[in-house]
Parts: structure tokens; sequence; C-alpha cells
């Protein structure tokens, strides 16, 4: 339940223009979320047009983040698609993620009570033309407010089912395929993600490495509130030196006094993952 609704609406400005929006094309293997093992190796354009977001600073609570970070680190975009989007897509990749049955991971796992898949089909899969709307929509806003300084290659979406009671623990996202970007559409429950500095940039193994960096980095965190239909971003130093993780259920966001906390249950949930691929 939350107990407090946050006062900000977005701010949207029109700002229209050709899009060349990168579709991939490879066939790739599933992944898991810590280690994706896909592969994008050539892209097809086309042209449209979207409107532009601008992010929503009051879903981000850096006030305990380390003094060298800026915000274009993490972002969270608020309302990003449409209730009807949102349902037009969890339609469609439910259509995928039913075959399959929840994955419990073993002790130590990143990801615990999950179903992942990618979409590296996506022009099959995906069958509503108000789904592959949306997901040109956030890789255009993706490609126009994160990616513009370079040409780049997209990684099929990666989609992850987490059980109402499923876990999402510390982690950096592989190095090997996955380039600058780190981005989620929430869909159907809010959560709390949780970034925490990790110079070294890479996935920690097991429980008890995790555990003893978390407490040798101490107390500095990013927490980014993350409610259904929202699109967040991490970008740049934000996916290669900080881990992110999803807070358990019942954990409390604040982003300032005058916003007071709300507490954030998180119930069945699933994300679509927007990744560029490496240089
Ligand atoms: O479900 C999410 O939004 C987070 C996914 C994630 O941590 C990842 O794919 O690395």
């Amino acid at each position: 339940m939350i107990t407090t609704v946050l006062k900000h609406q977005p701010t949207k400005f029109a700002v229209y223009a050709r899009l060349v929006a990168r579709r991939h094309a490879s066939a790739v293997a599933a992944s898991s979320v810590a280690a994706p093992i896909a592969a994008a190796t050539s892209a097809t354009t086309t042209t449209s047009t979207f409107e532009l977001c601008d992010p929503n600073p009051e879903l981000v609570d850096a006030r305990l983040a380390p003094s060298n970070f800026v915000p274009s680190l993490a972002v969270v975009y608020r309302d990003f698609c449409t209730e009807e989007e949102a349902q037009s897509l969890v339609s469609d990749v439910q259509v995928c993620l039913k075959r399959r049955r929840y994955e419990m991971g073993h002790w130590d796992s990143v990801i615990v009570n999950y179903k992942e898949t990618e979409l590296h089909d996506e022009e099959s899969i995906i069958s509503s033309d108000i789904s592959k709307n949306l997901l040109d929509r956030v890789r255009y806003q993706l490609q126009e407010r994160h990616l513009s300084h370079k040409d780049f290659t997209w990684l099929p979406c990666h989609v992850i089912d987490l059980h109402k009671d499923g876990e999402l623990n510390a982690h950096v996202d592989s190095v090997r395929f996955s380039g600058d970007i780190v981005a989620g559409l929430s869909l159907l429950s809010p959560s709390i993600m949780r970034l925490v500095p990790d110079d070294d940039g890479d996935v920690k193994h097991g429980l008890v490495e995790r555990k003893k960096h978390e407490a040798a980095v101490g107390v500095n965190w990013v927490d980014l509130y993350l409610p259904p239909r929202s699109l967040y971003v991490l970008a740049d130093a934000g996916r290669y030196h900080y881990s992110h993780q999803l807070l358990p259920s019942g954990s409390v966001f604040c982003s300032n006094e005058e916003e007071g906390p709300i507490t954030v249950q998180r119930d069945h949930r699933i994300s679509v993952i927007f990744r560029d691929a490496k240089d």
C-alpha cells in the first residue's frame, strides 16, 4: 500500500523529431540477469515521431549519495506509458512467460522466484501495434536523452517477471555484452530500486562477498521509486559503478522532508529492460 502520494506530475514538452529507431535483428539465447549472453549484431531502422519526457527528480532519493553522484546517472520518468499501453505490453509478453515456471535459483542467487525471456523475435512476439509503438517510444527516449552522443545497437529487450515474493539482489550487469545504459519499464507493481557504489564494476558473486562489500561501502546509496508505468535509466557510472537491487516489500522511500515517506508494497512485477550493446 502506498501511504503517501508523491505530488509532482511529469512535465513534458513536445519535441517532435525524426526517429531513427534501431532495432535488433539477431537471434540470441536466453540470459540471466547478472550475465546476459545476448548479442546484437545488426540493426534495421524505422522513422517515427514521439514526444520526449522530462525526468521526475522527486522519484530519486540521492540524499545519501556519494559526493560525485550526478542526477543523470539515475533517472526515473513517471507515467511513461498509459494504462492501455501497459496492459497491452503485459498481455503480449505474458504469451511467452506463461509457458515458463518461476525459477527459484540457488541459495545466493541474484534473482529468486522469477521468470525471464528475451524478445529476440520481437516482431512476432509483440503482436499489438500499441505495444510496438510503446517499445519504439522507449527506445526513442533513451536514444535522444541518454545515448545521443554515440552510435550504438540495441540488445534484444529482456523481460523479467518477478513473483510477489521474489528477490532481485544487488548486482552490476555484466559488461561482456551490455553497453552504457540499463533502462527498465516497470509494469504492474511499484518497487524501490537501490543503487550502492560498487567500484569494482562487476558482479559480486556470493552472498557473503556482497554483504562484505555493502559493509565496506558504508551508508552511501541512492533509491529510485519505480511506480508502475515508470521508466528508469541507469547510465554510465550509474550502470557501471553502482550495484542495483530491488528492496523488499514494505520498504520506505523518501526523497525529501516535504514529500514525506511512502511505504512501497511490492507485488507481482514485470519489467521490460532495454540495453545498448557493448561498443
Ligand atoms: O527488473 C528490473 O527492473 C531490474 C532488472 C535488472 O536488475 C537487470 O536486468 O539487471
